[in-house]
């Protein structure tokens, strides 16, 4: 009888565990009741809204459901109109975000209790893809693309990949992500010729009735590589015309074609400076192209050269002078920080700088700096504080969202990008948790004064909670424990990777593990660590106050005074903007050398403490993913450690001090360290140490 049960679960487990290979992200099916659906219209849209609720309801049993076109001033673009039954929107992507709204708030057990309307932020809400159409994905750290295979023989498309495609289109549409950009900002011009456009069209033809347009990233020199002309001059009449001719080919194809994404004179890429044009001037041609069309240009301000100028500062002094000179189809695009999403960077001066331009935010999902797809670190706080950073632009509240969402000034588009961190890994992230930081960009994007707390809560109770009433001790020990581990987890990142104000100190190349010491004698400065930390004898951090590079100048008061003084400066911020003395004292009583001692330690200590958290939430989790977070933890923990002992015996070096004793020892021979990133940067042994999807691929 005993071995009979035991053999049944193993039976049941293995079902189970199947099921939860992470797939289904936060869209399970969870003990639907019958509805009854009502709607006037019949599109392929309406019919996944009804779909959905069908397959998804958890409301009172046989209960009916109306959804309604119908303009109404107070509901805006995306934006809806919720009651318990009802949903009412201008148009049918409305009626599909609410239909999922409505269901969140099933799953989740937030009462609507009055009819609601709900609008979005942003207007456009994207993704950016860094694919390469040979498959590979800049800085993806979840197997390769969803979109693209690795040659071009195989641009067919395959009914997996529509498949895929739906999937992806469902899980944006879930969470109102209205746009993707297919390819990486360092762009292939193939990616404009027919072969490849119409791979794109077949993609935008399965992701258009969840609401997901598509974008592309184009190369500024395209008309020479592939239209054969001799120069790319934005003011050149054949140029003008061949991206004219290029922009009606493309929406011949695909109607609602969303536009171009631009990297341009950055990094090595080519842009309109090569014809001593400004962005403006380039970004403008392109915009007037797409403008018959609807189509906009997210032209980005990650600028800076190899110059003597403070890295900091130099996206700013290019675009504020241009101020006014785009057409009001350019959105400039800015990373959150000034220099390259960093663990922490206080927000990039541009937001609050430029009235009579559109600007939008882009973040980084995928975790180039924040331990790739091995380390849990739930992103959300990071862009919450970010959101939340007042500019002071038109005094006192003038936060990035409100400078970047249309509340504070009049823009013609309002948008906000993440870079993805997806690929055909099973589970889409690699990391289980990483998924979250997916549903948290999207829930950002369409409600930008949302809660990490109550954007965590809801993407665990979607992603982990067998029943919409799940019991109180489910609450106890998984939810709280688990949401608690996820809120703390960006400022643990920080504490063993990067605290105080430190940055850019990663290992060369791979960005994983740390690399304070690496610089090589010919290597551009600006790309080396020791560039941003500064450190000798006297102090470490880059001096950018009005006695160093003066990038403080960029922000306004109070902040420039604020950040200027050493002793109102923010100590989360006081290596970004000041040389500070290793004995200068801190606000615990500490010396600087003693306090990043304890913030290292620190940082390691929470990841151990991650790790007690999810083990004893074993009997509340599926084994498949229980046991992939659980190697992922070991792997973050030994990670950390090497952040810790890198970066401490490096700068013990300069500091001379002693780690305080009561902190436990440094592990790692410095030496050792150094010759192993040089050698063979370090990373997991795999890139993605997840199951790849079986597709055609
Ligand atoms: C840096 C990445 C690089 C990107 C670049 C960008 O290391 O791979 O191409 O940003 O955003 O963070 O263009």
């Amino acid at each position: 009888m005993k071995i009979f049960s035991r053999t049944v679960v193993l039976l049941f487990l293995s079902a189970y565990m199947y099921a939860e290979n992470g797939h289904d992200l936060w869209l399970r099916n969870k003990n639907a009741v019958s509805v009854n659906v009502v709607c006037a219209k019949n599109t392929a849209t309406i019919a996944i809204a009804k779909q959905e609720l069908q397959q998804d309801w958890q409301g009172a049993p046989n209960a009916s459901v109306v959804l309604t076109i119908k303009p109404d001033k107070a509901i805006k673009g995306d934006g809806f109109r919720l009651s318990q039954t009802t949903i009412q929107a201008n148009s049918d992507y409305g009626v599909l975000y609410g239909v999922y709204e409505l269901l969140r708030r099933q799953q989740t057990g937030e009462e609507i209790t009055a009819a609601e309307v709900v609008n979005p932020s942003y207007e456009r809400r994207v993704l950016d893809h860094w694919d390469n159409q040979n498959g590979t994905i800049e800085r993806g750290y979840a197997g390769r693309s969803i979109f693209w295979r690795s040659t071009k023989d195989s641009l067919v498309v395959t009914e997996a990949d529509k498949k895929l495609w739906r999937e992806y289109a469902r899980a944006n549409a879930s969470v109102g992500i209205n746009g993707s950009v297919l390819n990486n900002v360092n762009a292939n011009v193939d990616v404009l010729t027919i072969d490849y456009l119409k791979r794109v069209k077949a993609i935008a033809d399965e992701l258009r009735p969840y609401g997901v347009k598509v974008y592309l990233s184009a190369k500024f020199s395209a008309p020479s590589q592939i239209g054969g002309i001799k120069t790319c001059d934005p003011l050149d009449p054949e140029v003008i015309k061949w991206w004219k001719d290029k922009a009606k080919e493309i929406y011949r194809l695909i109607p609602d074609f969303g536009g171009f994404l631009v990297k341009a004179n950055s990094e090595g890429q080519p842009g309109p400076q090569d014809y001593k044009r400004t962005h403006a001037e380039g970004a403008n041609m392109m915009a007037d192209a797409l403008k018959p069309y609807g189509g906009i240009v997210m032209w980005r301000a990650f600028v800076y050269s190899a110059s003597d100028n403070d890295r900091a500062k130099q996206a700013y002094e290019e675009f504020v002078p241009l101020d006014g000179q785009f057409r009001d189809n350019v959105i400039i695009q800015v990373k959150n920080g000034p220099i390259d999403f960093q663990p922490r960077e206080p927000f990039s001066p541009l937001f609050g700088a430029m009235k009579k331009t559109s600007l939008m935010p882009e973040v980084q999902i995928t975790q180039e700096y924040l331990g790739h797809s091995t380390h849990l670190v739930f992103l959300s706080t990071m862009w919450e504080e970010f959101l939340k950073s007042d500019t002071y632009q038109a005094g006192e509240g003038s936060t990035v969202a409100r400078c970047t969402d249309g509340s504070l000034f009049p823009q013609k588009h309002t948008a906000i990008a993440g870079v993805a961190n997806i690929g055909l890994d099973v589970n889409w992230c690699g990391h289980h948790f990483a998924q979250s930081n997916w549903y948290a960009f999207g829930r950002l994007a369409w409600n930008n004064s949302l809660t990490s707390e109550q954007i965590a809560a809801e993407w665990i109770k979607l992603t982990f909670q067998q029943h919409a009433s799940e019991s109180s001790d489910w609450q106890a020990n998984f939810l709280t424990p688990v949401k608690q581990m996820m809120l703390e987890s960006r400022e643990a990142a920080v504490s063993y990777m990067m605290p105080l104000g430190l940055h850019h100190i990663m290992s060369a190349n791979e960005h994983y593990g740390p690399g304070p010491w690496w610089a090589p004698k010919k290597m551009r400065k600006d790309w080396t660590p020791p560039y941003y930390h500064q450190a000798d004898s006297i102090g470490v951090g880059f001096n950018r106050t009005h006695t160093g590079s003066n990038a403080v100048a960029q922000y306004h008061e109070p902040l420039y005074s604020q950040f200027d003084n050493i002793e109102t400066c923010p100590e989360t911020y006081l290596l970004w903007f000041h040389h500070a003395a290793w004995n200068h004292q801190m606000k615990s009583g500490r010396t600087l050398w003693s306090e990043l001692c304890y913030h290292y330690d620190r940082g390691v200590q929470q990841v151990r403490q991650f790790q007690k958290i999810w083990d004893k939430t074993e009997s509340y989790v599926d084994a498949e993913r229980f046991l992939q977070v659980q190697s992922k933890l070991r792997s973050q923990s030994r990670n950390a450690q090497l952040w810790k002992d890198g970066c401490l015996l490096y700068f013990q070096q300069f500091s001379k001090m002693p780690i305080p004793y009561d902190i436990e020892r440094p592990v790692n021979d410095l030496e050792e360290m150094i010759k192993n990133d040089t050698r063979r940067p370090q990373r997991p042994a795999a890139f993605s140490s997840n199951r790849q999807l079986n597709q055609a691929h």
